[in-house]
């Protein structure tokens, strides 16, 4: 193959990049203005979310943990760019083969775009507006490319004659390429500048709480640096969810409904439950796909409505066992009704931290419910809570293999000192925290080097719903030291040592580091 044949290849798939982030980043500044929702992207990323295996999914948790979405986003990025080099090299090939092919990509993303849980009307223009332009534009540039080959031809000899004409091609392929990024980045600063968190969350006022959260008993903070703090502070709470564009959801458009098996629908607005006694109380949330050792925990003081009150209104026929609740964005939890009528603080919340809820954490509205994993409990966005049966319905994550039922197990870390870290011999200090939200934890146990398992001091607990934490000074001796914990609930049932990988119910298992002490 000689060199100019190689040459005018890469500019044929040059081409097709080029023409494709051309369409692509008009689709996004067309979805921004139009809705977030029925961004291109966010369309194709959402719909292979909810298409993955769950082995796939569980893999990304666990590989990216909360950056899924953006190692998502950036695979579809390179399969899109990888996909548009191909059909550059097909429309030098065949005319009209590449654009038609990116015309189609265009159709099948503006065919999913409707079916979408999230979907706004005309969900499907931003896809097909991308599909057609990248086409046109991949049209157009082999077009030149062709015409200064025949430049070339027609005046072979002399000295690299297409050049005025491969000028062209480039200035105008670097021109769409340029153009398109520019787009995106104005469609994402767009999205971001009028998202609801600009403009209503940051107005809102929160009521005050009817029933404030009791004083946190003093010496629950343990003052050892590096260990986690009692209270996480919004910024640092984990997130984990399906939605890779954050709904936007305006408090004064917000409405649940309850509904099923009831005597009595029940609906709710906004105004009305801001204005009805409110609670506040802490409680400790965990992902089910938290690792031991895992950072996929945090706790927050939550304000919100009881939901055993509203579920009293509603009035649950006799046979039914669960609470089916879904967000705006279509996602789904199937909460045991017994959790949801017990004495627990089972809140509909709508303050974290003293804070309306951040908008990635379900602004305006979510549930919290102390003792269960998030997926089986903790609705963001919620705006639907239907009274069932577990034998009726299944949830998003229970469909995908997860249990049903999903209690917080018994669990505990060890933040200082971090694992793999080295620290000076002598006296210091192993830290950590330990929960069983709703049951609560009695004991921690450290072992160094599989010595005897030493009491660590517990400070006071909040309440049962949340984690607790736990010390304990070390004579650290040099050399390479293995610590491990174990929690004891509050029922003297010691934390299992057996090791269970998070799917389908939770990972269990003691944590345990390895840490190098230096003489
Ligand atoms: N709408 C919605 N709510 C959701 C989810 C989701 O994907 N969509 N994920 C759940 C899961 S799996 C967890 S662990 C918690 C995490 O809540 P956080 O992101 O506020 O920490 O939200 C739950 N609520
Ligand atoms: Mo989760």
């Amino acid at each position: 193959m000689t060199g100019s044949v190689l040459r005018h290849r890469a500019m044929a798939a040059a081409a097709g990049v080029a023409a494709t982030l051309l369409g692509a980043g008009a689709g996004e500044l067309v979805a921004a203005v139009l809705a977030p929702s029925s961004s291109p992207f966010a369309v194709v990323g959402g719909a292979l979310i909810d298409a993955a295996p769950a082995w796939a999914k569980n893999t990304a948790i666990a590989l990216f943990g909360t950056s899924d979405k953006a190692a998502l986003l950036t695979g579809i990025a390179i399969v899109l760019l990888a996909l548009a080099a191909a059909l550059g090299l097909s429309e030098r090939r065949w005319r009209r083969s590449g654009a038609i092919g990116l015309v189609l990509v265009g159709v099948v993303v503006s065919l999913i775009a409707p079916t979408r849980a999230d979907a706004a009307t005309l969900s499907w223009l931003p896809a097909l507006l991308s599909g057609v332009i990248s086409g046109t534009a991949l049209h157009r540039l082999v077009r030149m490319l062709r015409s200064a080959d025949r430049t070339a031809l027609a005046s072979a000899g002399t000295q690299d004659p297409s050049g005025p004409t491969r000028r062209r091609f480039l200035a105008w392929a670097a021109a769409s390429a340029g153009a398109g990024i520019v787009a995106a980045l104005i469609a994402s600063a767009g999205r971001a500048g009028t998202a609801v968190s600009t403009t209503v969350r940051t107005a809102l006022r929160l009521p005050k709480p009817a029933t404030p959260a009791p004083a946190i008993p003093a010496g629950a903070a343990l003052n050892v640096p590096g260990l986690s703090p009692l209270i996480t502070p919004n910024a640092d709470f984990y997130r984990i969810d399906t939605a890779l564009i954050v709904p936007q959801l305006d408090p004064a458009q917000w409405k649940l409904r309850i509904h099923g098996l009831v005597a009595h629908e029940v609906t709710l607005t906004w105004n009305e439950l801001v204005a009805l006694p409110l609670v506040e109380s802490a409680a400790t949330l965990s992902c089910v796909s938290n690792e031991v050792g895992g950072d996929l925990i945090g706790n927050a003081v939550w304000l919100g409505y009881p939901i055993r009150e509203l579920l009293a209104q509603a009035q649950p026929s006799a046979d039914a066992d669960m609470v089916l609740s879904t967000s705006v964005d279509g996602f789904t939890a199937g909460t045991p009704l017994e959790a949801l009528t017990d004495d627990r603080n089972a809140l509909l919340a709508i303050g974290m931290n003293g804070e309306p809820l951040p908008l990635e954490h379900g602004f305006p509205v979510r549930m919290v419910v102390p003792g269960l994993y998030g997926y089986v409990s903790a609705t963001k966005w919620v705006i639907d809570l239907e009274v069932t049966r577990f034998d009726r319905a299944r949830a998003y994550w229970t469909d995908r293999g997860w249990s049903e039922r999903g209690p917080i197990k018994l669990e505990s870390r060890i933040d200082v000192p971090r694992a793999n870290a080295a620290v000076s011999a002598g006296d210091t200090v192993i830290a950590g925290v330990a929960w069983q939200p709703h049951a609560g934890v009695s004991a921690v146990e450290v072992q160094v080097d599989g010595g005897p398992w030493q009491r660590a001091e517990l400070a006071p607990a909040i309440s049962t719903d949340t984690w607790v934490q736990w010390r304990l000074p070390w004579h650290a001796a040099a050399g390479q030291r293995t610590l491990r914990c174990r929690a004891i609930g509050s029922d003297g049932t010691v934390q299992t040592s057996e090791i269970a990988p998070p799917a389908p119910d939770g990972a269990s298992g003691w944590h345990t580091i390895g840490v190098t002490v230096n003489a």
